[in-house]
């Protein structure tokens, strides 16, 4: 059996950036108006006033700077709060498969591939634009690819899940060249409203060729070593959208239809949880954590993926060995870990060992151990 290589990596990036500044300034803006129109009740303790967000708060807590988005006006209108997208037709490309396509065009520039080289398509992401037809066959249909096409969801970790996928497809001989595709619509399920989490989300589209080494042509290739997926319940991470709402009569813009989570939790358990399956990993293809160049991580929070590095190897956890995304294009659910490797690979040596890891709902945590060829 050929060794299995991931030989191509593509970036969307979309039009609009919001800055902390931007964004502090629309919440902060939206919390007094909201609390003018409930100035009776709060006065009368029925209601609690809304506090205002703080840029000091969002980049001390999250390391996040900025973030980019398909819509910005709907998302900085006090009165709205979420974007504003336009409509499209049915025999229009949809927006989640623009962006994939965007993408992908990228990646398979970057291995030398064109449609008819593809012949599995993986749309691996957090939120998927329709119940069917998968978004996965609408962009075999646009890129021409041939074989066949499914849609997968894993949250944070889809990206990671969709490759471990691809890798199986090749060594089962289901398929030659895999496109795995992580195109995040983020701003449409984040809460804009709530000061907790408004900060948190940025959209992005990215891709990953995977195919055998003996049809890969690129200048830089990367070799599969191993992957490794678990997933443990948790609700700490939570959205109740879903397609029984209207059948359960419940509000589908109520609160819990968009993201929610317990953000303290999930940094204390996930840390732990994300360290040890990367170790396990490496154990299991005799490696230390200390022979890692380079850890892609999902970029979620700048200081967990610090304790992350640095229970793993003890040292001292610089961007060259961990390089941060999420200051530029915040969290980017399953796109995080591939826009690091993306942006962040090319200055690698051959033999140089690297670590691919996302994690988040579910809990959810996957990792992919690769070398450069
Ligand atoms: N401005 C000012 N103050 C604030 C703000 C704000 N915006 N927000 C909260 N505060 C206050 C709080 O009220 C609290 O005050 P007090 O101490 O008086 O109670 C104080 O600041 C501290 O609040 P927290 O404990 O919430 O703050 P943390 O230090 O824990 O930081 C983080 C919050 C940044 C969210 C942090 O907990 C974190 O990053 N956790 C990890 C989260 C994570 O990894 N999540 C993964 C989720 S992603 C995923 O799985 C994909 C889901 C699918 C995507 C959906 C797309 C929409």
């Amino acid at each position: 059996m050929s060794a299995v290589v991931i030989s191509g990596t593509g970036l969307y990036q979309p039009p609009y950036t919001i800055t902390n500044a931007e964004l502090v300034e629309a919440f902060n803006a939206y919390v007094d108006q909201y609390n003018a129109e409930h100035a009776a009740e709060i006065e009368a303790g029925t209601l609690t006033a809304l506090a205002h967000s703080s840029v000091e708060f969002i980049e001390k807590a999250s390391g996040i700077k900025q973030r980019y988005v398909m819509e910005k006006s709907g998302i900085l209108d006090p009165k709205r709060m979420y974007p504003r997208l336009q409509p499209r037709g049915d025999d229009e490309l949809s927006i989640l498969a623009e962006i994939g396509v965007e993408a992908a065009k990228k990646a398979m520039a970057a291995a030398g591939k064109t449609g008819a080289d593809i012949d599995a398509v993986i749309c691996s992401c957090s939120n998927l634009q329709r119940a069917y037809p998968a978004i996965a066959i609408e962009i075999q249909n646009a890129i021409g690819a041939k074989g066949y096409g499914y849609d997968m969801n894993v949250a944070c970790s889809a990206a990671t899940f969709g490759l471990e996928q691809a890798v199986n497809a090749i060594k089962s001989g289901s398929a030659k060249c895999v496109l795995v595709i992580n195109p995040e619509i983020t701003s449409g399920h984040q809460e804009w409203k709530d000061r907790d989490c408004h900060f948190i989300f940025g959209d992005v589209a990215t891709a990953t060729i995977v195919e055998r080494a003996d049809t890969a042509t690129s200048a830089e290739q990367w070799e599969v070593l191993g992957s490794k997926l678990a997933t443990q319940f948790s609700n700490n991470i939570r959205n109740n959208f879903g397609y029984l709402n209207r059948s359960e009569d419940s509000d589908p813009t109520a609160r819990d239809k968009t993201f929610r989570q317990e953000g303290r939790k999930v940094f204390k358990e996930v840390v732990p949880i994300a360290a040890a399956h990367i170790e396990s990993e490496l154990t299991e293809l005799k490696l230390a954590p200390t022979d890692v160049r380079r850890f892609w991580l999902h970029q979620a929070n700048l200081s967990m993926n610090q304790l992350i590095v640095k229970r793993l190897t003890g040292g001292e956890v610089t961007p060259d060995v961990a390089p941060l995304i999420l200051d530029e294009y915040a969290n980017t659910s399953s796109a995080g870990s591939i826009i690091a490797f993306h942006l962040h690979k090319s200055d690698l040596k051959a033999g140089d060992l690297g670590v691919i890891c996302s994690f988040g709902a579910g809990y959810s945590v996957g990792c992919v151990v690769v070398r450069k060829r």
